[in-house]
């Protein structure tokens, strides 16, 4: 699948320098004296933009004459973060533009910071849908990404007195270069309204929905431009509309409010993404935004079809495959259903055989408050004739299930995809997998545990639907565009194509005891550490020494990712500098990055507690320059670019069972960081990869979790055992980090005691506290250390998502690559 890289679409310096100034003249009108770094940004992605576009065409006049089989890939989020650079490498244009632009006497780093982060995600889910779309496209997949074009993505976080205040993400204020706006492909949407039952001629049932609101969605396109600067795809997201059409039949029905009101809600279907939290706050608006860019996709993709096949639906199943990245567009799975019964007049059997092998799921968390339900009631308000398709597909599995378990009550109860109660739900998990042909979970403990713990009868009735595809990352982006310097060191070694090809990586271990490369490879992470400390100082005032070992934790805030674990044991080392000043450990810089859903309060109060210990310890002189702690506020995917090519010490210290893969783990570990981690997620196949001598594991393993659990779990034995951990969480409740407040981070301790420490932060202590022993006394033998850390780099080949791709490809999609036409 893969391709090698072209070099004669590498485009001349000269050509690129009148391009660039030609749009700085033409589209922008300004000049070369005049314009600022704003506008040489906009100029630079302009003359990018026409490389893109010409490559574009190319792959849709391809894809379009061979009629391919395709992956649509359904995701309500893409991380995308920024695009210049990436395009630039993807393209191979990267040097030569920067030469161009340093005739012009611009400088292409500083411009690059001029483009605002794509923040179109949370976190984990939709940086993997982003570093899919990069793979499908660098291996000339025929592949459509379809999401949301949020107005605002997610939140920005500003830290004030040590505490997250949330400000609204303003990604597109001064345009966007790289999307291209397509309104010949607007559709439209219904909602609300009623379902008339009708009989037609032959005497069959038909139902027709009446909907009480038409909204329009407009598609925006964003190029996603393969490595090798071959195929170029799209990621289609779609912005919603108020529409001038309106159903008045709903006016009769009553369900018609008032215009004005109804043209404000079309157009708040898209303004924001929301954050993962567990607050009712929106949920009906999150239902719809769901909705309306599914339906939108499915339409969108049904046009295509019927250009290439007309109104024969025999073909659908083998040109069109859905990848469902999470539930969330879920509902895509009635929708079709609706469209080939009632539009298309297909009967059940004949519809529900194209729809299921059609779909495929991705599972990405085991944590049951995020597994999604929606009561039934609020379908029926704004989805009525879906509800009733979802209650047929229900009963028709009920009948299966009645097969396999006959007279069984609570199996069917079990399984059932409406969960029964006073509030009626629809649970989207079951309905995905009821309504798909393969489902995968994102790493081999996970999936092992979809299978055991999360849909076992499932796996029983379908064996082999259940799967695993472990997920990757690009190493465009994670190694050669954001560590360049590692990048040209590898290059000089191993030859340059490790970025097609990530296990050739493996040949670095040849010189993982080279005493040169070994210098080589840690002054790069030292240069790195440098130009780290410069933006830690910049962003936070604090001065950091490059010296230190910097020991990073970088993802979204939540109570089974522990950073109140990496917390307390700072406040450990704290505690012993302050009792032995001359208590041996390396200097050590704990670097966090984190948001918190604004609505969950623990997590925000983690956040304020790190930063109240942090301006504790950086302005104690006691602790000798030995221990840092830095928040760096608005982690987001162009800050991760800075920290994790910077990093030593990569933290992956979620409760055993809960990470579901991790992704960060990858990117810092291709780097050079060493892992500290428990058995959890994708840490696993990192261990399996690197060695144990290369990787620091502690805490409980799944099973112990399990068995802890089973005997009784209570965190007052560690409290009342540990005269550590008791000083450390009693200390919490004073005002020695919160002058004048005490008890103002108690919900800590609290959490942590009567809370039952759900987490069991308290029982991986120890072990955790006796690894970090570890990584000191490693760091200190620095030829030992190097060692270990090329070994990292040299063993990540397996974490590409190429990789993660080739396996979709073969286990689910069964796609073939399709080469663009010169
Ligand atoms: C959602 C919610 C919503 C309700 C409150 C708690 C909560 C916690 C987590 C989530 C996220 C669910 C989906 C997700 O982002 N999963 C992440 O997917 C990554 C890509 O597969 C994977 O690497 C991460 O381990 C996984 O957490």
């Amino acid at each position: 699948l893969s391709t090698p890289i072209d070099k004669s679409i590498k485009l001349d310096k000269k050509i690129i320098k009148d391009a660039i100034v030609r749009h700085l003249h033409c589209s922008l009108g300004t000049d070369e004296n005049k314009a600022n770094n704003h506008a040489w940004w906009k100029a630079t992605c302009a003359a990018v933009q026409e490389q893109v576009l010409e490559q574009l065409r190319k792959t849709q006049k391809s894809h379009y004459l061979n009629d391919t089989r395709a992956v649509h890939y359904f995701s309500a989020e893409f991380l995308m973060g920024r695009l210049m650079s990436n395009n630039l490498h993807n393209l191979g244009m990267f040097e030569q533009t920067q030469q161009a632009l340093t005739e012009l006497g611009v400088n292409l780093t500083d411009i690059m910071e001029e483009e605002p982060d794509m923040a179109l995600g949370n976190g984990g889910l939709g940086r993997l849908a982003a570093c899919f779309i990069d793979s499908l496209a660098t291996l000339d997949l025929p592949a459509v990404g379809y999401g949301l074009h949020y107005e605002h993505g997610l939140f920005r976080q500003e830290i004030k007195n040590g505490e997250q205040i949330e400000r609204p993400d303003s990604w597109r204020d001064y345009g966007n270069p790289w999307e291209i706006c397509r309104p010949e492909s607007i559709q439209e949407i219904p909602l609300y309204g009623y379902v008339e039952t009708k009989y037609g001629d032959n005497g069959r049932i038909k139902k027709e929905w009446h909907p009480g609101l038409i909204v329009k969605g407009l598609p925006w396109d964003i190029p996603v431009v393969g490595y090798g600067g071959k195929t170029v795809n799209v990621l289609r997201l779609w912005q919603s509309q108020a529409s001038d059409y309106f159903n008045w039949d709903v006016f009769n029905a009553g369900g018609y409010l008032d215009a004005q009101k109804e043209n404000v809600q079309a157009e708040t279907i898209s303004k924001v993404l929301y954050p993962n939290d567990e607050t009712e706050a929106g949920k009906e608006l999150r239902l719809i935004q769901q909705y309306f860019f599914s339906a939108c996709s499915l339409k969108d993709i049904i046009r295509r079809y019927k250009r290439a096949h007309g109104d024969n639906w025999s073909r659908f199943s083998s040109q069109v495959v859905i990848q469902l990245n999470d539930t969330h567009p879920a509902i895509a799975i009635p929708e079709l259903m609706r469209i080939l019964l009632d539009r298309a007049e297909l009967d059940w059997d004949t519809a529900w055989a194209i729809s299921s092998n059609t779909f495929a799921y991705t599972n990405h968390t085991l944590l049951p408050e995020a597994l999604e339900k929606w009561p039934a009631r609020m379908f029926e308000k704004i989805l009525p004739r879906h509800l009733e398709i979802i209650y047929e597909i229900n009963h028709r599995f009920m009948l299966e299930v009645e097969k396999v378990w006959p007279g069984n009550v609570a199996m069917k109860q079990k399984l059932s995809i409406i969960e029964e109660g006073s509030d009626k739900m629809v649970r989207m998990g079951n309905l995905s997998v009821v309504g798909s042909f393969k489902v995968n979970g994102v790493a081999e403990i996970h999936s092992a545990l979809v299978k055991k713990n999360l849909f076992p009868e499932f796996d029983h009735m379908w064996p082999g639907k259940l799967t695993n595809v472990t997920n990757g990352i690009t190493p465009r982006r994670w190694l050669k565009a954001c560590n360049p310097k590692l990048s040209n060191l590898i290059d000089d070694k191993i030859g340059s194509d490790w970025p097609l090809d990530l296990n050739k990586l493996q040949e670095l271990a040849n010189y993982a005891d080279n005493a040169k490369f070994q210098k080589q490879f840690m002054q790069i992470k030292f240069e790195n550490k440098q130009a780290l400390a410069i933006e830690i100082k910049a962003l936070t005032g604090i001065d950091v020494d490059p010296k230190a070992i910097f020991d990073v934790q970088i993802k979204r805030l939540h109570e089974y990712k522990r950073q109140h674990l990496n917390l307390l044991h700072i406040m450990a080392l704290y505690r012993r500098l302050l009792a032995n000043p001359n208590y041996d450990m390396h200097p050590r810089v704990f670097i966090f990055g984190a948001k918190a859903a604004p609505g969950y309060k623990l997590a925000k109060d983690i956040i304020y507690a790190i930063n109240q210990v942090a301006t504790r310890i950086n302005n104690d002189k006691r602790v000798n320059g030995k221990l840092k702690v830095v928040f760096l506020p608005n982690y987001r995917v162009s800050l991760a670019e800075k920290i994790i090519p910077a990093a030593d010490v990569s933290e992956q210290i979620s409760t055993a069972g809960k990470e579901a893969s991790g992704t960060g783990n990858m990117k810092l570990s291709l780097n050079g960081a060493l892992t500290i981690g428990t058995l959890d997620g994708a840490n696993i196949e990192i261990a399996e990869e690197v060695g144990d001598e290369n990787i620091f594991i502690f805490g409980l393993t799944v099973d112990e979790i399990d068995a802890l659990h089973k005997t009784g779990y209570n965190p007052f034995d560690y409290y009342d055992n540990n005269r550590e951990i008791k000083a450390i969480l009693d200390w919490l409740e004073t005002d020695y980090f919160t002058p004048g407040k005490p008890g103002a981070l108690a919900s800590l301790k609290h959490s942590l005691l009567e809370g039952g420490d759900p987490y069991k932060v308290l029982a991986d202590f120890e072990s955790y506290s006796a690894a970090h022993e570890k990584v000191d006394a490693a760091y200190k033998d620095t030829t030992r250390w190097a060692k270990m850390a090329i070994l990292n780099s040299a063993k990540m080949g397996k974490f590409t998502s190429d990789r993660s791709i080739k396996d979709y490809v073969e286990r689910i999609w069964k796609l073939e690559a399709c080469k663009v036409d010169e």
